[in-house]
């Protein structure tokens, strides 16, 4: 997808155009937030496997962009990273070396790339800041994708120091919104108990929540708000009106890439008072469907990390007044597009 309103001076190349943070920043792109002077180009693996050299160079050498978003990686909630850290670390290195690297030799002037909490050292104190990527191992259950993405800040370092190439990396908490993977067994905890809700609501049966419950989350949305005619989706959802500007993940990202001139990452989350437990997310989610059934822990399912508790405290020096929309409000609004989008919703 290419989008131009003007004469351009800034041509922008999202990878990982397809997922659930590139679907939003597209989504906020095409509800006028992108700048005339701005051509978006959205990928996917079907324009270019990134894991090779070779298709990343010929990518990056069709669209000659001036400013790259690297959003593409393999992806996967809690479980799906306990079965294939290997896989993790080898193709999530390869993609981002390839991407680094023809970014650098195509004079790309600014690449933001995409980190996580859950790299963060897993023993720790607690607020988690910048400084403390490289401190100790992470949580054992995701070691390959967090040291693979680790290695971003690594190479951010490198190409700067070498090079003065201003590459940077934003740092979300668990992300979650419309255009999510809702696969059970491989996606995160929000779509895949959203998922659950809705076929125990058909089935009338349980809803099996998977460890304790316990350990807790700071979640941030992707989106903020749903343009109630946004054909992408192939059926109109049926939402509320923003009552405030909307915010949340894929606005940052634009704000990082026009004026964020740090190479240090910086960590984008709503506030440590916001962190909730999984039971409590499973709580949002129940009020949010209606669901009346029962609530069943399975304990004989890992639990994962207990807490990566991230400060914001440095998005907040930049940005005092930033709102995020409420955690139940944006459950809500995911939980409405999943059940609208039943049918093509990647599940
Ligand atoms: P997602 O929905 O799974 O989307 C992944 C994207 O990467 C898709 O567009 C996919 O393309 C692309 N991709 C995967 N392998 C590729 C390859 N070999 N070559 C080219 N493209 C490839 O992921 P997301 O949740 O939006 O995550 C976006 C970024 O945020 C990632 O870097 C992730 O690590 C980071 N992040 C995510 C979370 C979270 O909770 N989701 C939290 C913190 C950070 P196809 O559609 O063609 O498969
Ligand atoms: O989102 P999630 O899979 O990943 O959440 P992490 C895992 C937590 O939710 C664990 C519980 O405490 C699970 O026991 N949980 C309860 C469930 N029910 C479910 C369910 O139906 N599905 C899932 N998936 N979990 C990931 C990292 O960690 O965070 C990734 O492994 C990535 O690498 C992502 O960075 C942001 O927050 O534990």
């Amino acid at each position: 997808m290419t989008e131009a309103a003007g004469p351009v001076a800034k041509r922008i190349l999202v990878t990982g155009g397809t997922g659930l943070v590139g679907n939003a920043i597209k989504k906020v792109v095409a509800d006028g937030e992108g700048q005339p002077d701005e051509e978006w180009i959205f990928v996917s693996s079907r324009d270019a496997d990134l894991t090779s050299a070779a298709e990343t160079k010929a990518l990056f050498e069709q669209h000659k962009p001036t400013h790259v978003i690297h959003l593409a990686a393999m992806v996967g909630g809690l479980f799906k990273n306990i079965r294939y850290n290997l896989d993790f670390w080898r193709r999530n290195i390869h993609i981002n070396d390839n991407v680094l690297h023809s970014a650098y030799e195509m004079g790309v002037q600014k690449v933001v790339s995409c980190l996580s909490t859950c790299i963060f050292p897993d023993k720790t104190t607690y607020p988690i800041d910048e400084s403390m990527i490289h401190n100790g191992p992470p949580h054992s259950s995701n070691f390959g994708y967090s040291y693979a993405k680790r290695m971003i800040d690594i190479q951010n370092r490198g190409y700067f120091e070498q090079h003065g190439c201003r590459f940077t990396a934003v740092i979300p908490t668990n992300v979650f919104g419309p255009d999510d993977n809702f696969n059970i067994e491989d996606g995160h905890v929000l779509p895949g108990l959203i998922h659950k809700v809705y076929l125990a609501k058909q089935t009338g049966s349980a809803l099996t929540i998977w460890g304790t419950g316990k350990p807790r989350r700071q979640f941030i949305y992707s989106l903020g708000w749903v343009p109630l005619q946004w054909e992408g989706w192939g059926t109109t959802a049926t939402l509320q009106e923003p009552s405030a500007p909307p915010q949340d993940l894929a606005r940052l990202f634009l704000w990082v890439l026009r004026e964020y001139d740090e190479v240090e990452p910086i960590i984008l989350s709503v506030g440590e008072e916001e962190e909730v437990s999984i039971r409590e997310a499973a709580e949002a989610i129940v009020e949010a469907m209606d669901f009346r059934g029962e609530l069943v822990f399975d304990t004989s399912k890992a639990d994962g990390q207990f807490k990566k508790t991230a400060s914001n405290a440095k998005l907040r020096r930049y940005l005092p007044s930033f709102q995020f929309t409420p955690f139940r409000q944006a459950v809500k609004e995911t939980c409405t597009w999943f059940t609208t989008n039943y049918a093509n919703a990647r599940k």
